[in-house]
């Protein structure tokens, strides 16, 4: 069987209507074999503002039905995930090229986000205020936001939306998502399957949950109009700077999930065996393609010359190959554009002095599919393409005496994202989580830089855009917030003690 024809059998099982992906234009292809699978139909500017319109219309009603009733949409459609967990997950595989275990991970991903929300329905919790004046009472009240805009990436198709998704819906808010051009088939999935939720339901208004599909005109059309009340968007940096400013003009909120730079540091004293793992898979895992991954590791000259070669060692032993019908951990990167990054950043690497281990294509007998082998680089210093996110299997290593020059080379890059240190060092530890430590959104210790769970939030600092999504309070930016004082006195004083008697 051809991947092509897999993928039809999986979207028919998922509930996905042919019509979506077969005589559109926009060609879709699997990156595990490079060749195409469907034609994805898209939306003109014209179609985009039209689902706008009628997701308006869908969170004029949404946003009447009780919290907890929202919740129990997502709860089933939580189920409606675990059902069909299997084929979203080999979709997942098939358009993303994730091995088993991390394509069914997203899923997993998916359906803990659901959980999370379906509690959260429930507890969308408003302060009481102590008010200064005798006879009131001051507090708080969450309300619903409105149209939330998702544009999501290639390297998390289905999970980044999730997270934005469930937690807009408990807040009372339609969604418009613009799934990455790279991705649309498994977009298309998690909408099948949220449609099965919505019939189990009953009462959903027409568009709650709704996918527009092209480029980045379609993107535009999203993030400019007036009745999308936030966009919550994920790619690179550079997407950033275009959709942040544009969203500021008109006084939208935004979420802006962008590039990582993230970087280790393996202390001497750390655990080498848990050390060698984790850096293992932040750097070779997903390809090197998580917004989270691996990119940058300061180790210590005393444990250098033991742990680099060790590193090596699994770097030259690590399985490449399809996601599909092989045990391979590293599957394929996205496209040719990737390999070709990962090429010119290696070649500036050596530029820089680097020296290279692995980082070569990898043939699988597919002309148009880029594996590779990941790349450890040994830098004198951090310069050059380290400084940068090139979203491939990259890991640049560097040697450091010095644990304060460390910190300070650590947070000497633009992006902030995720960060990690190897210490049984309890003193370095509380160090680098301190307000003079890692400057990131994620800082772990004995943990690698990705991979995080959902119940906390996510996201970064600096040019990673400052967004949170996910967990903890992340779902205060889905609500807007209002301020209710009630006198039940029947005198009016005024607050700061100001008098006007008329
Ligand atoms: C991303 O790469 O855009 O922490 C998201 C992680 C995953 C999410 C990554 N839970 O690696």
């Amino acid at each position: 069987m051809t991947i092509a024809q897999e993928v039809r059998i999986l979207l028919a099982r998922l509930g996905v209507a042919e019509s979506a992906y077969t005589g559109g234009t926009m060609p879709s292809f699997s990156p595990v074999s490079g060749e195409k699978v469907a034609d994805i139909v898209v939306h003109s500017a014209d179609e985009t503002g039209k689902a706008i319109e009628l997701s308006q219309a869908a969170f004029r009603e949404w946003r009447l039905v009780p919290a907890p009733k929202r919740g129990e949409l997502v709860r089933l459609f939580g189920e409606e995930l675990r059902a069909l967990k299997s084929e979203l997950g080999r979709l997942v595989s098939i358009e993303a090229g994730k091995i088993p275990s991390e394509g069914l991970g997203e899923v997993q991903e998916m359906i803990d986000i659901c959980d999370f929300a379906v509690g959260l329905s429930r507890q969308l919790y408003g302060l009481t205020i102590a008010t200064e004046r005798p006879g009131h009472r001051m507090m708080e009240t969450w309300h619903p936001l409105g149209v939330v805009g998702v544009i999501s990436a290639f390297n998390f198709p289905v999970a980044v939306w999730s997270w934005n998704a469930a937690l807009a819906l408990v807040c009372g808010n339609s969604v418009v998502w613009k799934p990455s051009e790279k991705t649309p088939l498994t977009a298309l999935a998690c909408l099948a399957i949220f449609e099965r939720a919505a019939k189990r339901f009953g009462d959903v208004p027409a568009g709650l949950a709704q996918v527009i599909m092209g480029d980045r005109t379609v993107g535009e059309a999203l993030v400019d109009h007036p009745k999308v009340a936030l966009v919550s968007a994920t790619g690179s940096t550079r997407m950033g700077r275009e959709v942040g400013p544009r969203l500021a003009r008109r006084f939208a909120r935004s979420i802006l999930e962008l590039g990582g730079n993230n970087a280790g540091i393996v202390c001497p004293s750390a655990d080498l065996d848990m050390a060698v793992r984790a850096i293992a898979f932040g750097a070779m895992g997903t390809a090197g393609q998580r917004c989270t991954s691996l990119r940058r590791l300061f180790v210590h000259e005393s444990v250098y010359d033991t742990l680099v070669p060790r590193l090596k060692k699994a770097y030259e032993s690590v399985s490449v190959g399809s996601p599909l019908d092989t045990s391979a951990l590293v599957g394929p990167l996205i496209d040719k554009a990737a390999y070709e990054n990962m090429q010119k950043a290696l070649s500036e690497a050596v530029e820089t002095g680097g020296i290279v281990t692995g980082g070569k294509r990898v043939d699988t007998g597919h002309d148009n599919a880029y594996y590779v082998r990941p790349a450890l680089v040994e830098m004198p210093k951090q310069d050059g393409p380290v400084t940068k996110e090139t979203f491939a299997p990259i890991l640049y290593v560097m040697k450091y005496d010095d644990f304060d020059e460390a910190i300070v080379d650590h947070n000497a890059v633009g992006a902030g994202l995720s960060s990690s240190i190897f210490t049984l060092n309890l003193q370095e530890a509380e160090r680098f989580l301190s307000p003079d430590g890692s400057d990131c959104g994620i800082a772990n210790v004995n943990i690698g830089t990705s991979g995080a769970e959902i119940g906390g939030a996510f996201g970064g600092e600096k040019e990673t855009g400052g967004g949170r999504e996910s967990g903890s309070d992340a779902w205060k930016a889905y609500m807007r917030r209002a301020t209710n004082t009630v006198n039940y006195s029947s005198a009016l004083p005024l607050a700061q003690g100001v008098s006007f008697d008329i």
